[in-house]
């Protein structure tokens, strides 16, 4: 099994490695690959020493898996010239999740869609994929028409850069701009570009690849994303309009069951999820399980997880083992 890293030396390849060495997971060669800045820079992983190598380099070695995470542009260019050499690219970017060609998984909800000509696989979006894992063992008991969603992100959602513009901001240096405005001390209600209809490309993310993941376009999703000046996960406020009639206990319990689900809901003790928690972790967050006492079917909740962990790094491995434990890597 040779698995290469695309993207190594950026935030989420980093976590990217960081899975896999937590996880396990089996390989017999390494491949860490970057942009031409970085090629020939050493990193070390499980005590070994590797130098970064360039994207035909790591082509040319037709490593078994790609995990891929180096923005869109380098996705759309790459991804194609590995597959074609026998490769399975794993791509966390936008790149081709709404490709009627392509899947779009979280392994949980619809990990059985996979197949062993698959070549290129899609990684949602991170708010997308927090929120799909709570959401599809409920909507599968109580099948959902409507969500309702807000977000509050997490400045690792926009990469190395953004992380330090907001230190900059913190400790008073100047630095290179990533947001339009400062994100210190501030809450930007613009997360990726705007589009025509008015909605950011990030909240139609929410919107499109939902239905996707879901196989079901009867649900219906409308979004506001917000950048926090955060670290350690995303946060979602969601209001959930059922076809059925739910019992709210019944929620819970599901909920408790869902795999990767933790539910944190005990408000009289202040206990609910929170970033500064789920940092690290690989599971996804659920309390402040409510009813929306404005609509009988209706449902409020607080989604949290790291987007760089369940959100990014964490799943795209998941399928990488998917692939693995179910032979479809050959
Ligand atoms: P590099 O460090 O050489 O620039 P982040 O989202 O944290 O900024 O990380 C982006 C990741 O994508 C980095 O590993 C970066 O490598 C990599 N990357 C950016 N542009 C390219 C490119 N054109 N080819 C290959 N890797 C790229
Ligand atoms: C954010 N969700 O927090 C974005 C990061 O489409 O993969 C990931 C963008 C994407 O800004």
């Amino acid at each position: 099994m040779k698995i290469a890293v695309v993207g190594a030396t950026g935030l989420v390849g980093q976590e990217m490695l960081k899975v896999i060495e937590q996880r396990n997971v089996p390989f017999d060669e390494l491949l860490l690959v970057a942009s031409e800045r970085s090629v020939g820079k050493e990193m070390t992983f499980k005590g070994k020493t590797y130098k970064v190598i360039s994207l035909q380099d790591a082509v040319d070695q037709k490593p078994d898996i790609a995990l891929f995470s180096a923005g869109g542009s380098t996705s759309k260019e790459w991804a194609p010239k590995f597959a074609e050499n026998g490769t399975i690219v794993i791509d966390n970017s936008s790149a081709w999740r709404m490709d009627p060609t392509k899947k779009l998984i979280v392994p949980e909800i619809n990990g059985h869609v996979l197949r062993i000509d698959d070549r290129i696989i899609a990684n949602p979006n991170c708010s997308t994929i927090q929120m799909v894992l709570a959401l599809g063992p409920l909507h599968e008991r109580y099948k959902i028409k409507r969500v309702v969603v807000s977000t509050y992100q997490s400045v690792t959602g926009s990469g190395k850069g953004a992380v330090d513009q907001m230190m900059n901001e913190r400790e008073g240096k100047d630095g290179d701009m990533v947001y339009p405005h400062k994100i210190d001390m501030n809450v930007l209600p613009h997360i990726d570009v705007f589009q025509e209809n008015l909605y950011t490309k990030e909240e139609m993310k929410m919107v499109n690849e939902t239905v996707k993941i879901f196989g079901d376009e009867n649900v219906k999703v409308t979004a506001t994303c917000v950048r926090i000046p955060t670290m350690g996960g995303h946060s979602e406020s969601v209001n959930l309009e059922f076809e059925e009639e739910y019992d709210l206990e019944e929620v819970t319990s599901i909920l408790s069951k869902a795999p990767g689900v933790i539910v944190e809901d005990d408000p009289h003790n202040n206990v609910y999820p929170m970033p500064l928690n789920s940092h690290g972790k690989d599971e996804v967050f659920v309390g402040r399980i409510r009813r929306d006492e404005t609509q009988p079917k209706s449902l409020n909740m607080w989604i949290v997880a790291d987007n760089l962990r369940k959100g990014a790094a964490t799943n795209a491995v998941q399928i990488a083992e998917f692939m693995m434990e179910n032979s479809l890597v050959f």
